[in-house]
């Protein structure tokens, strides 16, 4: 009994218990292999602390998510819509802006005016600005009749430069919403947060919650071609 009050005193001095010591078990994937590739993209583009890396990820619930909690594929649609209709209405106003007779078409001498005026306020150089207006319209002139019309310029935008980035973000909660672990259609923030840590721990292999420099080539190196 002396003896059994001695060693508890004693572990109380030096500050510690080790009898009542719960080892923290960290989640990890099998391998840097096995992780998601879309949930170690945040950390290539300089997430290196565990927290940082978290509260970036779950920013997707902000922009898509219903109630911002909760992400669904109806989410995801309602995303590539309301982006869709934005940049269609953002088009439309460009018509307006250069359509200097008014008739409701936009034709290179038109562009190139509006551009090279806008230039010369600016006090920019004006080369280049019948090029430029050459290419705006030849991007846009889906009857290549040389002048754009309000149908022509409301029309999903063709260039790839556009319709990447809006993809990349839909594909990027289509590939989270895949990783649903209970598979109900409602990818959760504490699912997507318990996620995104099994993720980083296994980046995270001394598991100090940042990721140092070979830590993070690891982490390059597997999503070097994603
Ligand atoms: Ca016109
Ligand atoms: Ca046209
Ligand atoms: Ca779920």
């Amino acid at each position: 009994m002396r003896t059994l009050s001695l060693a508890i005193l004693a572990a109380t001095l030096t500050g510690s218990l080790p009898a009542l010591a719960q080892p923290v078990i960290v989640e990890k994937y099998a391998s840097m292999e096995a992780v998601p590739k879309v949930l170690l993209a945040d950390i290539r583009h300089g997430q290196t602390y565990r927290d940082q890396y978290i509260a970036r990820l779950l920013e997707v619930m902000r922009t898509a998510g219903q109630d911002k909690k909760v992400l669904t594929q109806q989410d995801v649609d309602n995303y590539v819509r309301r982006n869709e209709t934005a940049e269609r209405r953002q088009r439309y106003l460009q018509v307006i802006f250069y359509d200097l007779d008014y008739d409701g078409t936009i034709t290179q001498q038109e562009v190139g005016t509006v551009m090279m005026e806008d230039r010369r306020r600016q006090k920019q150089s004006e080369e280049g600005c019948a090029d430029d207006a050459a290419r705006f319209i030849a991007r846009y002139d889906i009857d290549k009749d040389g002048a754009i019309s309000l149908k022509e310029m409301s029309t999903p935008d063709p260039s790839a430069e556009n319709r990447g980035s809006r993809d990349k973000q839909s594909r990027r909660m289509k590939a989270l919403l895949a990783l649903d672990p209970d598979r109900d259609g409602r990818l959760t923030m504490p699912e997507l947060e318990a996620l995104g840590r099994k993720a980083f721990a296994t980046a995270d292999t001394d598991g100090d919650g940042s990721l140092s420099r070979p830590e993070m080539q690891v982490v390059r190196d597997v999503l070097e071609d994603y």
